[in-house]
């Protein structure tokens, strides 16, 4: 089994990137092969300012070697660092379809009503979505819901390349769908995700904040006068809380009905103070280890240039099949 899965490096990575995403990535690299990226080629699909875009490269770096990804283990590396990523995108770009791109969702949620004003990348986003996990022959890729549509795209691209050259290339990766309860929702509205570019710092818990500022962000987060209750099916009109629950339950390796049978008919003032207990003390060994990364940033890099010698050399036999499948010349 081979798993590859990325991050954007466009902002700190939060409570929702550790939960829904970076904690899994920790307890799979000791079962699977796993290549993890740092996607800075998706990250310029919207303008970023690039010495604050080159200082989060390796902020995120040292933020997943903190959460424990081991580099001896997994494969870490940023996409810039591996001109393959691209030049399968190109490749890739002449057989993906305009029509399917047309349908991918999320393009149309990010471009908003800006459409002809958004970068050809983003449209494209999906296609180089394709070529990451296409390029390593991977064979399972954890999505969220969310994602599910670009993998299929993946699969698409992956399918017509195979059948068009008569060729054996691409293995068709298969989704590994994580548990929907680790969704985390924005500390100021529980219906918007937990996310790096929500221009309010207060909705987010970053890896990188500090004790006191996570427990304040916590005793800040909007929620409403009710006590707790006694089911999950309490939770369904009321996002905020649930979310809160959500965390809980996420953060102590717990469920939902399991921490509502301890807190029910308390409020948030007793509610919010053990969440935010919990939260720091989960929290504050990552910080201590990632404090201590960043006071040596040229061994992170030494880390992404070790990382990405290894996936280089992964990926260079599907970037050679790939143009020797379509009869292009090869200088390699
Ligand atoms: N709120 C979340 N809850 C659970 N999982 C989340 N992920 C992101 N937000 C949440 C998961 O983290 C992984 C890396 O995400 P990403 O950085 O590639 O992109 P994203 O999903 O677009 O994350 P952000 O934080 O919302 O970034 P911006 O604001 O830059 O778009 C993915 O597995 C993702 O599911």
């Amino acid at each position: 089994m081979r798993v590859v899965s990325g991050i954007q490096p466009t902002g700190n990575p939060h409570l929702g990137n550790y939960l829904g995403a970076i904690k899994r990535w920790t307890e799979m690299q000791h079962e699977s092969e796993c290549l993890i990226f740092l996607a800075d080629l998706h990250a310029i699909t919207v303008y970023n300012e690039p010495a604050q875009l080159a200082a989060t490269i390796r902020e995120a770096a040292a933020t997943l070697i903190a959460c424990g990804i081991d580099p001896d283990k997994a494969i870490l590396f940023n996409q810039a660092r591996i001109p393959a990523h691209a030049e399968l995108a190109w490749l890739l770009n002449c057989t993906a379809r305009v029509g399917w791109l047309n349908r991918m969702t999320q393009f149309k949620e990010k471009s908003g009503k800006n459409r002809e004003g958004a970068s050809v990348g983003l449209y494209a986003y999906p296609v180089l979505q394709a070529a990451d996990v296409l390029l390593y022959q991977a064979t399972h890729v954890p999505v969220g819901e969310d994602q599910k549509q670009h993998l299929e795209l993946a699969r698409d691209i992956a399918t017509k390349f195979n059948t068009d050259y008569g060729v054996d290339l691409f293995t068709l990766p298969e989704p590994l769908i994580g548990d929907t309860a680790a969704r985390i929702m924005s500390l100021r509205d529980g219906s918007a995700k937990m996310s790096k570019s929500d221009p309010s710092d207060m909705s987010r818990i970053n890896l990188i904040d500090d004790s006191d500022t996570v427990a304040q962000k916590i005793r800040k987060a909007k929620t409403d006068p009710e006590p707790l209750p006694d089911t999950v099916d309490g939770l369904e009109a009321r996002p905020e809380a649930r979310n809160l629950v959500g965390i809980y339950a996420a953060l102590a390796g717990r469920d939902m009905k399991d921490v509502l049978q301890e807190f029910a008919g308390q409020g948030f003032g007793a509610f919010k103070p053990a969440l935010a207990e919990l939260t720091v003390e989960t929290l504050r060994p990552i910080k201590a280890r990632l404090d201590e990364l960043m006071a040596h940033p040229q061994e992170i890099d030494r880390i992404l240039e070790q990382g990405s010698t290894r996936a280089a050399s992964l990926a260079q036999p599907t970037l050679d099949g790939a143009y020797k499948a379509l009869g292009l010349p090869n200088k390699r």
